[in-house]
């Protein structure tokens, strides 16, 4: 099978230096010879990392609390037109990153190529601790990484095409088609634009009380059948035990275990179009081992939602 890969070494969506290094990391601990080797995709793109520096506008003052707009608006707009190129020839797209700012330009990308292509709208499993689905206006950071989704689903909207007004309505998400898995840290205001939307979430308290089969079962049925699925897994989902190497980490959260199980599950359905892996920052483990573990269990993921088997 073929297989888009788009390495985004970015960290502009939120304050912490090194998730720029996050996907050199993962390729370094032998991401893509495995998928190559032992799971025998023909890959495609960058093998290695691009970091989108002639990118940076020569001033980008904060614009409606948001910051670093212009920077994270253009390599976005690039990124989309990468996974856009992919899945318009039908592979399946992996993007490494970077922060998940980033899910703009992927999300963005498949969702018009997918339209184009097969005439059908993209379902998002957004995996994470966060919602990311902030305004500008609701953000108490102005971190773009806590936005993807309101600008994706149109929840956020802006005119201005050098702060995401290059964003159509082919590219957007419906929230009907939007299910979260792992919330545990969610602004109010998020909170509120979650139940006025309607918006599926599957909680650490869901988690706890079906298991993680049981709430795999509701995600997927939420979607529905031959949907094609967009995984933007936020390494962070995970509990900071398996991997502590990320921007804000959030205690209580998935075993490597029930993120490997998301991942394997949404594979099986045979609907998978692509997967983003986001937040890895080696720089950021109290110890090296703390920072390689986090990387195993990002490459673990990845290789789930890949088709790794266990038997
Ligand atoms: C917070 C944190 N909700 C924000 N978001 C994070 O800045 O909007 N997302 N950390 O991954
Ligand atoms: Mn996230
Ligand atoms: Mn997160």
């Amino acid at each position: 099978e073929d297989l888009g890969i788009v390495t985004v070494g970015f960290s502009g969506g939120q304050p912490k230096a090194g998730v720029d290094a996050g996907p050199t990391a993962l390729i370094e601990s032998g991401l893509l010879t495995q998928i190559r080797e032992e799971l025998g995709y023909k890959l495609h793109g960058d093998e290695t990392v691009k970091f989108y520096n002639d990118l940076t506008p020569a001033s980008d003052p904060d614009y409606r609390g948001m910051k670093n707009p212009r920077l994270v608006s253009a390599v976005n707009r690039k990124i989309a037109s990468e996974t856009y190129e992919h899945s318009s020839k039908g592979r399946l797209t992996l993007t490494l990153g970077g922060d998940h700012s980033i899910a703009i330009g992927t999300i963005a990308g498949t969702a018009k190529a997918t339209r184009e292509r097969l005439n059908r709208e993209i379902a998002v499993i957004w995996v994470d601790a966060h919602a990311d689905i902030n305004t500008p206006e609701t953000s108490d950071s102005g971190n773009i990484h806590g936005m993807p989704v309101a600008f994706l689903t149109g929840i956020a909207k802006e005119d201005k095409e050098e702060c995401f007004g290059w964003i159509q309505d082919d590219m957007r998400l419906s929230v009907k088609k939007l299910v979260y898995i792992g919330l545990r840290d969610v602004d109010a205001g998020e909170k509120r634009i979650l139940r006025e939307n309607g918006i599926k979430a599957f909680s650490m308290f869901d988690i706890d009380r079906h298991g993680i089969g049981r709430v795999m079962e509701m995600a997927l049925a939420h979607i529905g059948n031959d949907t094609p699925i967009h995984l933007s897994f936020d390494v962070d989902a995970l509990d900071p035990m398996w991997a502590p190497s990320t921007g804000t980490p959030v205690r209580g959260g998935l075993t490597l275990r029930e993120g490997d199980y998301i991942c394997e599950s949404v594979h099986a359905t045979g609907n998978l179009i692509a997967i983003d892996l986001v937040e890895v920052n080696p720089s950021l483990a109290a110890t090296e081992a703390g920072a390689q573990e986090t990387v195993r269990a990002g490459c673990s993921l990845v290789r789930c939602a890949l088709g790794e088997t266990l038997l």
